[in-house]
């Protein structure tokens, strides 16, 4: 088993939802969060209980993503882990989408995956050690009505961490891809807590021990592939 006491994790898009979750379960194994996003407000509240760094950023931003790596390593000297969970979607017919969306989309979702990971694995392939692991969707393996776009932008995510897996083993750098069934979080501006989701929806703290599970694999392990639901989600 890998222990993640003191491991250097960064985890994108932990102001909320399921990024939040993984931090917060992280820290308790003692190790040491770097919390990415670009709400400032929800990133202090959070890293008081991480005890960890946060970092503003937009993870679709070149130089912002470069200086998330950067700072993470200057503050800690280290980076064992990354996390890419920052996502966002919505659900539309296809003619109703605007090349804005498209790109608001594929954006935070794909650009936001590529950027940490072009700047993290120099330093990976350096210690010839490192996890990877990218939230995917259960969505990057099938299709649905209105998921032309955030369908497109998760296969797209999905087939770069496959690929990318391929390229970094032979460096001891593992690449784990997680694909969650629906999560009661913010996405797509809904609320979560509501009643009605407590069957429907994974918890995110659900999504989190998840990534717990992958990143506590023993060393010679990797975890290529998990996927998990809710019970009552028909897949
Ligand atoms: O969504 P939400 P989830 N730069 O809205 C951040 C996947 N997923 O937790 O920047 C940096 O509660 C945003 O922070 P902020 C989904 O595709 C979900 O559900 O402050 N961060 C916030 O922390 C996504 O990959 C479901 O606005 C950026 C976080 O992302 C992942 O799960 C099902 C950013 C979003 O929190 C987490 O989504 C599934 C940027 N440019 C997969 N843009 C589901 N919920 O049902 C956004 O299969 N963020």
């Amino acid at each position: 088993m890998t222990d993640l006491t003191d491991q250097v994790a960064i985890v994108t898009g932990a102001s909320r939802g399921i990024g939040r979750a993984i931090a917060l379960l992280l820290a308790l194994q003692g190790a040491k969060v770097v919390a990415v996003a670009r709400s400032a407000d929800e990133l202090d509240e959070l890293t008081h209980k991480t005890q960890g760094l946060s970092i503003e950023a937009d993870i679709a931003n070149d130089d912002d993503a470069a200086n998330v790596i950067a700072e993470t390593i200057r503050h800690y000297d280290r980076l064992d882990i990354l996390i890419c969970n920052a996502g966002v979607g919505t659900f539309n017919e296809l003619e109703d989408f605007t090349a804005t969306e498209w790109d608001r989309i594929f954006s935070t979702n794909v650009r936001g995956t590529f950027l940490p990971c072009k700047y993290a694995v120099p330093y990976f392939k350096a210690q010839q050690k490192g996890h990877i692991v990218g939230i995917a969707s259960d969505v990057s393996k099938r299709a649905f009505e209105h998921g032309t776009v955030y369908g497109a932008s998760k296969y797209a995510q999905d087939a770069m961490l496959a690929s990318l897996r391929k390229e970094v083993r032979s460096h001891g750098i593992k690449v784990s891809i997680i694909y969650p069934g629906m999560v009661d979080t913010y996405f797509n501006d809904t609320t979560p807590g509501q009643p009605q989701n407590e069957k429907t929806h994974l918890r995110p703290v659900d999504v989190a021990q998840a990534v717990r599970y992958v990143l506590e694999a023993p060393p010679h392990v990797v975890i290529d592939e998990l996927m998990l639901h809710p019970l009552t989600q028909e897949w």
